[in-house]
């Protein structure tokens, strides 16, 4: 094991799930890592937003031809996975409903490709100022009339505590495979959140993963923290097309409701670590996630 792996308290910049009340800690971390030239793969403007706002969403990012055989294959997927009990395959809460599949950069030829797809390692290198590698991905299916919410969270106090991500050095990635509306469960986000790590209450149950999957309860905002953030900076909700991607940083607070429309909101996120940012042992001191959640280089 190389000395770098061992996460020793000392070295916990953002602590969370250890005091008995929440708390707001400043980010110690940059935003965009590199500095924007004409030659960066965002212009001045986009890369500006996504430093304020810790989200950047881009229509008709892909094109028809590809987005035909993504969606192709995630109906294929829905029925490969439509039974069956593979770890990896996630069910609704309330229903046997497929709500996610994990890894599919690593059990799918085609979302391994979208994976390394040239468009967006050159944006994820720009963002994170260095070489990526895949963190985690999955397919949110978010099926009509029973796709169940995703309440309030920062990613990146779950990878931090559960899964020993350093630092605020990884972005989510989420490409619509579906249209996404107003009203089938969109994600929404509060702009400029990414900045202020809210440091959550409880202790971890072990294997926390197997519920908080369905349905997360625990590293989730205290309701003062969410209300008083969204007060002051609003609530934003990113749609449209089937094609378009939302990048968003790894502490950005969001959330989707449930999608009680007959429309799925299927989406497939790649989450990009930076090479320079690669997992130690869970601040929480338990044993690491499996693979198939995150991925340890
Ligand atoms: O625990 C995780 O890694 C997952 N949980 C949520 C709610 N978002 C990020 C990720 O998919
Ligand atoms: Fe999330």
């Amino acid at each position: 094991m190389n000395s770098n792996r061992t996460s020793t308290i000392a070295t916990n910049s953002y602590p969370s799930r250890v005091a008995d009340v929440p708390s707001r800690l400043e980010r110690k971390d940059p935003v965009v890592y590199s500095e924007w030239t004409p030659d960066s793969p965002l212009t001045e403007e986009q890369s500006s937003f996504y430093e304020r706002n810790g989200y950047l969403f881009l229509e008709q990012f892909f094109s028809d031809k590809e987005l035909e055989l993504w969606k192709n294959e995630l109906s294929r997927l829905q029925q490969v996975y439509r039974d069956g009990e593979d770890a990896h395959v996630i069910r609704e809460p309330a229903s046997s409903e497929v709500r996610s599949v994990f890894a599919v950069h690593q059990h799918n030829d085609l979302f391994q490709a979208l994976s390394k797809h040239p468009k967006l390692q050159a944006i994820t290198s720009y963002l994170l100022g260095s070489d990526t590698y895949i963190h985690q991905s999955r397919i949110n299916f978010k099926p009509g009339f029973t796709g169940k919410e995703f309440y309030w969270h920062s990613d990146f106090e779950t990878w931090h505590v559960e899964d020993g991500m350093p630092g605020m050095r990884a972005l989510s990635c989420s490409i619509a495979l579906s249209d996404n509306y107003a009203y089938n469960g969109p994600l929404m986000v509060i702009p400029g959140s990414h900045k202020t790590f809210i440091s959550c209450v409880g202790k971890t149950p072990d294997n926390h993963f197997k519920e908080s999957l369905r349905k997360q309860e625990y590293g989730v905002p205290d309701h003062e923290s969410l209300h008083s953030m969204a007060e002051e900076k609003g609530i934003h909700m990113p749609v449209g097309k089937a094609g378009s991607i939302l990048l968003f940083d790894c502490n950005l607070m969001h959330g989707s409701s449930s999608n009680i429309s007959p429309f799925p909101r299927s989406n497939v996120f790649m989450v990009y670590n930076s090479v320079d940012n690669r997992l130690v042992q869970p601040y929480s001191g338990q044993k690491p996630r499996p693979e198939y959640i995150a991925t340890r280089i």
